[in-house]
């Protein structure tokens, strides 16, 4: 048969080759209950004996003419970005502490003083800057904003596909560069070469146009994507109904708040926050900023109160003013912080004092800038705090978009939302026929 592909042991050899070769998708770092960190001292049963701190009421505020603005204070200002993360995931490092220079170093407990080393510089990625964004976000619309978002990811897909497919033949050289490719977009090893393989597919030896392998990269990618794609129900007889938010430092754990706050206020639905996050006296004010613009009152304490205790009197809070869902900020957190991890698990073992169907979803947000680190991330968060759903963020800075591909293939976990913005608009439900397209560069949605 013509198109069938002739015996191609360089190809299938490379193929089993890589499969032998691929490297450890997860790092081993030490677990929860591993050596003992020093830890903040919280009361054992947190809840009773706290003074309850008068909640913030504000008024609802939603500012939807400034929606693609996001003032300093509800980014997180004195925010360092995850460059101690290696950009190829193998050896997360400690990101840069936070120092807050008006009142002095902010140190987290688990932090030493070598942790205060001079800050390095970001890893650079040698890519396009995103287009400059000339109308307000509602009215570019979520598939202009996606595509945008991601023109990082696509457009460096899209020049490997194009020029590894124009006027040339379908051969092992090619699938290998291909396959390399979408390895590099973080795509992860599996779906690589199932994609590959798809492409050679009946085509071995024949001319096939860049389209046409765009169209099918979308095809696959969107057949692993679909069972993730999966909306965050909240159950209404679950009055509140509670979502803990967890992630590394600086993956948008607050800011998703926010944005989803604001989504749940326009459904109508009577929404509370607690600052979970009492390591630090901005993290605090960011949310308090956030609530006052969502119209959504704030439980918050002093800096270094006990987290746990902050999140058992919020749920009460909640419930006695008729919330109708709860989110708890928490601290970022590395994964490998045996000590932290502790303290997230017994946040959630005293908010299932209150309720033991609590918290209703436990949403890891993933920076996407991270690349292959983040299937650490979901293993470890998952081990302390029974992750039920992810939401990725940052699709907008980085080419590494396919993670998400990767982290739907590995895990099998609802992915919610997914974030190209800072903006309060840019943050939608994920759908896996548009991500797929968008990755894949393809022009439009349908
Ligand atoms: N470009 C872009 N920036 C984002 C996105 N989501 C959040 N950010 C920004 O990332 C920074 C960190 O966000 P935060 O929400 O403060 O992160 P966090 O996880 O709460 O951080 P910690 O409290 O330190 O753990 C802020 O400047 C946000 O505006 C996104 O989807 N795209
Ligand atoms: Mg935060």
């Amino acid at each position: 048969m013509a198109d069938t592909k002739p015996d191609k042991p360089g190809f299938l050899s490379r193929l089993f080759r890589r499969k032998a070769e691929a490297p450890a998708p997860a790092p081993e770092f030490p677990q929860a209950g591993g050596e003992p960190e020093a830890m903040p001292s919280p009361p054992a049963t947190a809840a009773d004996d706290l003074t309850a701190a008068p909640p913030t009421v504000t008024d609802a505020s939603p500012d939807t003419a400034e929606e693609n603005k996001v003032p300093p204070e509800l980014a997180g200002a004195d925010l360092q970005p995850v460059e101690g993360l290696d950009p190829e995931g193998t050896n997360p490092q400690e990101p840069l502490p936070r120092i807050v220079t008006e009142t002095g170093p902010e140190l987290r407990p688990d932090m030493a003083a070598a942790d205060l080393a001079a800050p390095e510089p970001a890893p650079t990625e040698v890519l396009p800057s995103p287009a400059p964004r000339t109308k307000p976000a509602a009215a570019r619309g979520w598939w202009q904003r996606l595509t945008e978002g991601m023109r990082r990811t696509s457009s460096s897909l899209s020049e490997s596909v194009t020029g590894l497919f124009t006027k040339r033949k379908l051969d092992d050289a090619t699938l290998e560069e291909l396959e390399d490719a979408l390895v590099q977009a973080d795509l992860g090893v599996p779906a690589a070469m199932r994609i590959t393989e798809a492409i050679a597919s009946g085509r071995y030896n024949k001319e096939i146009s860049p389209q046409e392998v765009k169209a099918i990269l979308a095809g696959e990618v969107e057949k692993t994507l679909q069972p993730a794609a999966q909306a965050l129900a909240i159950d209404r007889s679950k009055k509140p109904f509670v979502i803990l938010m967890v992630g590394v430092n600086g993956a948008g754990k607050t800011t998703t708040i926010g944005k989803l706050s604001q989504k749940f206020r326009q459904q109508g639905l009577k929404v509370m926050l607690a600052a979970g996050d009492t390591f630090r006296a901005a993290a605090i004010e960011q949310l308090k900023v956030w609530g006052e613009r969502v119209g959504a009152p704030v439980l918050a304490r002093e800096q270094g109160a006990d987290a746990a205790g902050l999140a058992y009197d919020a749920l009460q809070e909640a419930k006695a003013n008729g919330s109708d869902v709860l989110l708890i900020d928490t601290a970022g957190r590395l994964q490998n912080k045996a000590g932290l991890m502790a303290e997230l698990e017994k946040i959630v073992r005293v908010v299932k004092k209150f309720d033991p169907t609590a918290p209703h979803a436990t949403l890891l947000v993933l920076d996407a800038t991270v690349g292959q680190n983040a299937i650490s991330q979901v293993e470890l968060f998952q081990k302390a705090a029974g992750v039920t759903g992810l939401v990725m963020t940052k699709l907008d800075g980085t080419a590494r978009g396919g993670i998400l591909v990767a982290l739907a293939e590995k895990f099998r976990l609802p992915v919610h939302f997914i974030g190209v913005g800072e903006g309060v608009e840019d943050l939608e439900p994920f759908t896996a026929r548009d991500f797929a397209k968008a990755i894949a560069g393809l022009e439009a949605t349908s």
